[in-house]
């Protein structure tokens, strides 16, 4: 996936109105954007196809699924037949759950990003125990895209040397209090919401943001 910028809008907004409001005014600096649960059960599915024909954005649908794998697949058809260029699914669940995403993403012929460890405290938890390991399985079974936090280097670090060369998009940027450019010397783009979708001007916070990324 090409991604403008280096730069992915997560859309974290309540109405179709707020949305298409944010869209317009950052759609010079962002081409990929992604929705998940808020703005998808706020407004429907139909919010993709919505977005994606007034700009023209790439949507990444972020489900974080994980369920079993006949459940698995039902999502990820429904997700891809509502025009997701690409989902993410969380890889705890194991190979089976996470096989079934990979095989209704190649039907569609669109993506499957691969969750590995998130970027919240509660991570430390449970998921980061796991997350070499999840990681692991996504390579052992070929998986090219991942999610990996942007809150802890040293981790993206990590998980980098275990995926090699494929594409990581890392969320916690800003809010979360991950740094921009630091992460891009890790993930090959970054997700940011609330910094821009609740700036007072989401265009210049926009811009701000590409500008430390330099
Ligand atoms: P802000 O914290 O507002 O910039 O938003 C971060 C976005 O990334 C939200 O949509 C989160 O749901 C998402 N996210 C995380 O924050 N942490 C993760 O570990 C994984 C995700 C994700 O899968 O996108």
């Amino acid at each position: 996936m090409k991604i403008k910028n280096s730069l992915i809008l997560a859309l974290d907004v309540m109405s179709e109105s707020e949305a298409i409001e944010i869209c317009d005014s950052i759609k010079d600096h962002i081409d990929t954007i992604k929705i998940g649960y808020p703005l998808a059960l706020a407004e429907g599915l139909e919010i993709i196809n919505k977005l994606k024909d007034e700009f023209g954005f790439q949507v990444i649908c972020d489900f974080k699924v994980a369920d079993i794998d006949a459940t698995n697949s039902k999502i990820c058809d429904e997700t891809f037949k509502a025009g997701a260029d690409a989902i993410i699914c969380h890889g705890f669940v194991g190979t089976d759950s996470v096989q079934a995403c990979l095989d209704m993403a190649n039907k569609h012929e669109k993506e499957l990003f691969l969750l590995t460890e998130m970027s919240h405290p509660g991570a430390k938890m449970f998921l980061q125990k796991n997350a070499d390991a999840i990681a692991q399985m996504g390579v052992d079974m070929g998986i090219t895209n991942y999610v990996a936090p942007a809150t802890r280097l040293d981790r993206l670090s990590d998980i980098r040397n275990i995926v090699g060369d494929a594409y990581i998009i890392s969320p916690g940027v800003g809010k979360q209090g991950g740094d921009g450019k630091k992460t891009l010397e890790y993930s090959n783009a970054i997700i940011v919401g609330r910094s821009i979708y609740e700036a007072e001007n989401p265009k210049i916070a926009c811009e701000n943001l590409i500008k430390s990324l330099e």
